[in-house]
């Protein structure tokens, strides 16, 4: 089984996170991962499409979503994981609670993916750094049910400045718990709190996100901001499996950005994009077209 060093080798490109939600009512495929081997299936196949890691998980956070019990949570993705990670994958658990976090990893995983970034569950920071392990902290600030209440960003700076000072707080409570600081990869939270402007300005603003020191990670695969976006002429939003061609822009975007790692549902389309985008940095670098200059 491959451990957690291995997410941290140079590889001169993003890694891909593809996602494996385990759960009745993600807001963008929903249901159909929702058994265990239907699950184990679609993670095969992901890592077929080129997945560098995949992302488990059990609990929807789309908008307005009640979350399931723990036993429930923890009973949808372990053994999805105890089987991927058996495989040899790299296995991530996207998971809030730090129960889930400890059976995940006893289970295979070797990296804890909280969207919370360690407020929803007092317990999670020091669980991840008994562990040793590799921890994603998003940007968070309330539960799905009513996470719209809280996208507000009226300092000065707007949202990039109060999402980098409000993930440098959570690094800081990370260290304190004891988390080793080369373990932490930093997310911007996309769609979490956030209206549609507000990810646009983090996708624009991911140098700033990047000046923390840490490795950041992306998710903006179907989200609601990429449906606007193309909506149609009455305004209607593109519906979640047609916005597969935008989000491999964005994919472009994060590759030329140099981010660390970009979630995605569909794996094979980015990395596409990004083999492109490798190709042609390569050959910017060659002594031909430096010379050029
Ligand atoms: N988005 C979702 C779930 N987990 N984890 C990280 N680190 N970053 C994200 O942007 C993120 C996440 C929601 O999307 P999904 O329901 O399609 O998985």
């Amino acid at each position: 089984m491959p451990g957690p060093a291995a997410l941290f080798t140079p590889l001169g490109r993003p890694r891909l996170m593809g996602i494996v939600n385990v759960t009745p009512d993600s807001f963008s495929d929903g249901g159909r991962w929702a058994e265990p081997d239907a699950a184990i299936a679609h993670g095969h196949d992901l890592l077929a499409e080129g997945a560098d890691i995949l992302d488990i998980g059990g609990e929807s956070t789309r908008p307005g979503a009640t979350r399931p019990l723990v036993e429930e949570e923890m009973g949808r993705v372990v053994p999805v994981i105890r089987a991927l990670a058996g495989a040899g994958a790299l296995v991530s658990v996207d998971t809030m609670r730090s129960e889930v976090a400890e059976a995940a990893l006893a289970a295979g995983a070797v990296l804890v993916n909280d969207v919370s970034g360690g407020l929803a569950d007092p317990r999670m920071l020091p669980v991840v750094a008994d562990a040793g392990a590799p921890y994603v902290a998003m940007h968070w600030r309330a539960h799905s049910d009513h996470m719209r209440d809280f996208a507000r960003y009226d300092a000065p700076g707007g949202v990039v400045a109060a999402v980098c000072e409000e993930l440098a707080q959570r690094v800081d409570a990370m260290l304190a718990a004891g988390i080793e600081a080369d373990r932490i990869v930093l997310d911007p939270g996309l769609g979490f709190a956030k209206r549609g402007e507000h990810n646009w300005a983090l996708l624009a603003g991911l140098d700033r996100l990047g000046a923390l020191g840490h490795p950041v990670l992306v998710g903006a695969s179907r989200k609601s901001f990429l449906g606007s976006l193309l909506a149609d002429a009455d305004g209607a939003a593109r519906p979640v499996d047609r916005r597969e061609d935008a989000n491999t822009a964005v994919s472009v975007h994060l590759a030329q950005q140099g981010v660390w790692g970009i979630r995605v549902h569909d794996v094979r389309a980015s990395r596409d994009a990004i083999a492109v985008v490798e190709r042609l940095a390569a050959e910017a670098r060659t002594p031909v077209h430096q010379e050029a200059e």
